[in-house]
């Protein structure tokens, strides 16, 4: 474990980016067109399997090991996914999104490729400092990945890319100036980059009181243990909060919306 929160994120700022160049580029563009000098992280997304080995649970323990604590519960039922957020006191550290496949649910042929993957991996290794950002632990054949997609394009992307956050999120409220999310995906689609249009290109809203977009992931080689592949990585999303009637700010997510941002790693 980590031991402190910055090194942690540091870490896997430095992994995402490396397979998303287009966050490097968009970081920079947004930093020009809002005259920011930092730009603040509303939240990143991990993902895994619901294996004792892997869960969202292990996971989650190199967060509460740094004084984050769990929040809200979700359930994805048509993806088959369950999750969790959790958050830090202070609140300008990243809000954290983890979410597990329910892989009992899955085929049979599904099942079997994820317990081949799990038991490649050394025991204890969820605990090694970087495991966040460490990717896969497994070989697969790029066969078995076109299986995985077929059923579920959330495994198909755990096979290939494994464990490092899936995207870093734009906290549009701390631009140095105010900006609407809409005016943040005109910059967006201006320079030429895809945003995800699923649900519409803004997802939520004032109504309940989170609006969020997103890009569509990058693509990027990965080499299975037959042949290469181009394939989608990870995307960058922005995030507008809105005041509750209570007067704070809203800290938690939109089950109807993330189902959608979720598809931002689909090919297409
Ligand atoms: C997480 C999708 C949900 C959000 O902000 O609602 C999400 C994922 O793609 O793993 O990040
Ligand atoms: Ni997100």
């Amino acid at each position: 474990m980590h031991a402190t929160i910055d090194d942690l994120f540091t870490g896997l700022w430095q992994d995402y980016i490396r397979i998303t160049p287009s966050a490097t580029a968009i970081h920079q563009l947004l930093k020009e067109k809002t005259s920011a000098t930092t730009i603040v992280n509303d939240h990143i997304a991990l993902r895994t399997f619901n294996h004792a080995k892997v869960n969202l649970a292990v996971l989650a323990k190199h967060f509460l090991s740094l004084g984050y604590e769990a929040k809200g519960e979700y359930d994805f039922s048509a993806k088959k996914l369950n999750a969790k957020h959790f958050e830090h006191a202070d609140l300008t550290k990243p809000k954290v999104f983890i979410s597990e496949l329910k892989s009992e649910e899955m085929s049979a042929a599904t099942q079997g490729i994820i317990s081949s993957m799990l038991a490649q991996m050394p025991d204890n290794i969820t605990e090694a400092d970087d495991f966040l950002y460490s990717g896969t632990h497994w070989q697969v054949s790029s066969e078995d990945y076109k299986t995985l997609l077929a059923e579920s394009e959330y495994a198909a992307w755990m096979a290939a890319w494994g464990y490092r956050a899936n995207h870093f999120t734009v906290s549009i409220n701390h631009l140095a100036k105010k900006h609407t999310l809409e005016e943040i995906n005109d910059i967006l689609k201006s320079a030429g980059f895809t945003l995800n249009t699923s649900g519409g290109e803004v997802k939520g809203g004032k109504d309940v009181c989170l609006a969020q977009s997103s890009t569509m992931a990058d693509k990027a080689t990965v080499e299975f243990s037959d042949k290469a592949l181009v394939i989608p990585s990870c995307f960058y999303e922005f995030a507008e909060r809105f005041i509750l009637p209570t007067g704070e700010l809203y800290q938690g997510f939109v089950a109807a919306s993330a189902d959608k941002i979720f598809e931002s790693t689909n090919a297409s």
